[in-house]
């Protein structure tokens, strides 16, 4: 299949364009380098460089044998989405190019500018570029499971049956995100779903929890193919942000109470998620939504799991309760479904002391490069 990934720079896009060519498919990546230019901006760095899209490309090349065509530029331009549209005629695309941050997104009124902008433009381009030169390409969008929130009744794959006054109909599953960030995730399935319903574009929209790791089938053996890897405050996923704060001796920076409860998954389990979705592919005018990940957990204890493993390696890991910078429920009932992927044939790679202990003998040989003022900056929810 002809895949075309948005985004192909980040901690997801990388991984997901080595994993999809290892097994034969044809990809392209795209990306304007944003990420690491807020990085730059924030003044913040990734646990350990990472060579730029066109360096790692021929890398892989070499290694594998696997081509992966590279486009720079920034999707929210029509123009330069058209060049790479009728350039490289898709037959799916899996966007992941979007600010990903929640944290950033709530920094300040031109982050939040940004990310609003980027975000729906984005989304707006492919679903346009998608009707005007490949109208049966398979759509497969990163959201989030953020956009459900902690609601106090059990959280649907994405619609609700609502009967009402002796009457019925299946809505999209009421969302109430806590970030602008996951707004715009919010705003893109309200996109998407117009436009399913306007134009019959078949689209996966993939409701992804927090992801961590950095090691895959593909890159296990080549470091250099490793993808960028934040632990700051800010681009750093929470179980990544502990691992790294465990090996440091920095104490692990639970927010409040600590009984804030998702999702969790490997990225491993990314890459297999993608994959199925791609080899199942939404019918023409279906907007098929899949909650995607493997297992929930509370901050509490997921801190607690990484304190015991690294004690038991020898590190000093302490657990000390911070003020919560974020506007979140700190305790709440959390049961969300997840039958969809497992249904297409997941087989969840779960959460293990030993998988704890690869990444933190990883993390421990770049300890030198760990800032601890990247660590705990307070950027206030409200
Ligand atoms: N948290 C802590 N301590 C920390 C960092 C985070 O207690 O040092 C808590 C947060 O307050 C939150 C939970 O851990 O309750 C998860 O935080 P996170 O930073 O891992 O995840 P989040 O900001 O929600 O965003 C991440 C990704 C985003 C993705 C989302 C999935 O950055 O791209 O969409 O996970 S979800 O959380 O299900 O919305």
């Amino acid at each position: 299949m002809r895949v075309l990934i948005l985004g192909g720079d980040g901690y997801l896009g990388w991984p997901t364009a080595m994993h999809l060519t290892a097994r034969g498919h044809e990809v392209a990546v795209v990306d304007n380098y944003l990420r690491r230019r807020l990085c730059r901006q924030e003044d913040l760095t990734p646990l350990f460089e990472v060579p730029d899209l066109h360096e790692r490309a021929a890398i892989w090349e070499s290694e594998s044998g696997c081509n992966i065509k590279v486009f720079i530029g920034d999707l929210t331009e029509w123009t330069f989405v058209e060049t790479v549209f009728r350039t490289f005629i898709p037959e799916a695309v899996v966007h992941y190019a979007e600010q990903p941050s929640a944290p950033y997104s709530m920094l300040n009124r031109r982050a939040a500018d940004l990310t609003l902008n980027n975000n729906l433009n984005a989304t707006l381009n492919l679903i346009f570029a998608v009707r005007e030169f490949c109208p049966d390409a398979h759509i497969v969008k990163l959201g989030t499971m953020g956009e459900y929130g902690t609601p106090n009744i059990d959280i649907e794959e994405g619609w609700l049956d609502v009967h009402h006054k002796g009457r019925r109909q299946k809505f999209l599953y009421p969302r109430q995100a806590s970030s602008l960030y996951h707004t715009t995730k919010i705003m893109d399935t309200d996109l998407l779903w117009l436009y399913v319903r306007m134009w019959d574009l078949r689209v996966t929209d993939l409701m992804q929890g927090p992801v961590y790791g950095l090691i895959t089938d593909e890159n296990e053996n080549y470091e250099q193919l490793f993808p960028f890897f934040n632990y700051d405050e800010i681009f750093g996923t929470v179980l990544n942000r502990f691992i790294v704060q465990a090996v440091a001796g920095y104490p692990l920076t639970v927010y409040g109470k600590g009984g804030q409860t998702r999702g969790y998954l490997n990225i491993k389990d990314t890459l297999q998620c993608i994959g199925l979705s791609l080899a199942n592919p939404a019918k023409i005018g279906e907007l098929r939504i899949l909650n995607q990940f493997t297992e929930t957990f509370s901050v509490l204890e997921l801190a607690k799991k990484v304190q015991k493993v690294g004690v038991d390696l020898g590190l000093n890991v302490e657990i000390k309760p911070v003020e919560n910078p974020r506007k979140e429920a700190e305790e709440h009932y959390y049961n969300p479904q997840h039958s969809g992927l497992l249904e297409l044939g997941l087989k969840p790679n779960y959460l293990s002391d030993d998988f704890l202990e690869q990444m933190m003998r990883f993390v421990l040989k770049h300890k030198s490069n760990i800032k601890f003022d990247q660590i705990y900056r307070q950027v206030k929810w409200a």
